[in-house]
């Protein structure tokens, strides 16, 4: 059961160019989707990675004409609560929804319901199965994801030492594929005394998350690294190592944002860790959106514009991708904080 008024839904509508304003580059994007109301929804409230992407899905919405924006989550990310929010944006007949899925089949039906009403239905960061939706933009590659966040904690271990995975929750496409993807990485004989020892879920709350890095610790005194695939886990934990004076015993890695992660970098709780910029992913998303609802072809094989982000192309399953993530450590994560 979902109590509506937990949703938590900022609308900001770009400004449009009024008749006798000066049409000057700042709009030089397209603008086929003035007038459409696009919403974002996102895994949960309280989670400042999709505040950024909400930040870049405005820039977006500005650079394509001024569509209206409606930035949308569960308080808690269940599917359930997300299944109602989707409901109330049909509901109010949005032009198009954009959804990071706290569960990739449950979400479907919802999303075939949408679609069959003739909203344009896609996801970002977090897919729903192809058959709820027409695009799913990844941010990265997913073999890359995975095999970086092993590679980091195996160079920062040395190769040597117990460890074992923090994730979102057990239901989240975008961090299991990422683990299939590690498991993969794993089978190099490089790892062979780095064994994975445990995989646990903190539900992208902050305090499950934390109480789930206090029992790995307790559980498992060898333990030297945890890989945490999401930027809630990784602060949570980050912070659970610092709590528990275990700097230099055990060590951090996963994805994160620099403005969140930086004190556990300075303080040696994690040497390095990775993201891409979720600004640009938000505003990459809607882009696309964007060169939807302008009828933009999206079968395979199609290329999509992301604006300042450049082109992409539709793969198999209408998965397409933005980028390569970037690396952080002691070195550059206090500059990128300033940024996200
Ligand atoms: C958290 C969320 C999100 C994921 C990032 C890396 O903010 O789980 O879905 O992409 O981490």
């Amino acid at each position: 059961m979902t109590n509506r008024r937990d949703h938590h839904t900022s609308r900001r509508t770009a400004l449009k160019l009024g008749a006798g304003a000066l049409a000057l580059p700042a709009f030089a994007g397209p603008a086929f989707a003035a007038d459409k109301r696009v919403a974002m929804v996102v895994k949960n409230t309280g989670n400042s990675y999709f505040d950024a992407c909400a930040n870049g899905a405005m820039e977006a919405a500005a650079e394509a004409g001024g569509m209206e924006i409606i930035y949308t989550a569960p308080t808690k990310p269940t599917p359930e609560d997300q299944i109602a929010v989707i409901d109330s944006l049909i509901a109010q007949r949005v032009d198009g929804i954009i959804v990071s899925a706290n569960d990739a089949n449950a979400l479907v039906p919802v999303g075939k319901k949408a679609m069959e009403r003739g909203i344009q239905m896609m996801s970002f960061d977090s897919a729903i199965a192809p058959e709820g939706r027409s695009i799913h933009l990844s941010a990265s590659s997913t073999p890359l994801i995975g095999a970086k966040q092993v590679q980091m904690i195996g160079e920062t271990l040395g190769y040597e030492g117990e460890v074992a995975i923090l994730s979102a929750a057990s239901t989240m496409t975008n961090q299991n594929s990422w683990i299939e993807a590690m498991k993969e990485e794993w089978k190099d004989p490089k790892y062979a005394n780095m064994p994975l020892v445990a995989t646990v879920y903190g539900d992208d709350q902050d305090d499950k998350s934390y109480r789930e890095m206090e029992s790995l610790v307790k559980a498992h005194p060898n333990l030297r690294g945890v890989i945490s695939p999401t930027t809630i886990g990784i602060r949570s934990g980050a912070k659970a190592i610092m709590d528990m004076d275990m700097v230099g015993k055990v060590w951090i890695t996963g994805l994160g944002l620099p403005s969140e992660m930086q004190v556990a970098v300075e303080a040696g709780a994690c040497d390095t860790f990775a993201i891409w910029n979720p600004v640009e992913y938000g505003y990459a998303s809607t882009m696309i959106m964007a060169a939807i609802l302008g009828g933009a072809d999206t079968a395979e094989g199609s290329t999509l514009s992301m604006g300042k982000k450049g082109d992409t192309v539709v793969g198999a399953d209408g998965e397409a991708i933005m980028g390569e993530p970037f690396v952080f450590n002691k070195d550059n994560v206090a500059e990128f904080a300033k940024i996200f």
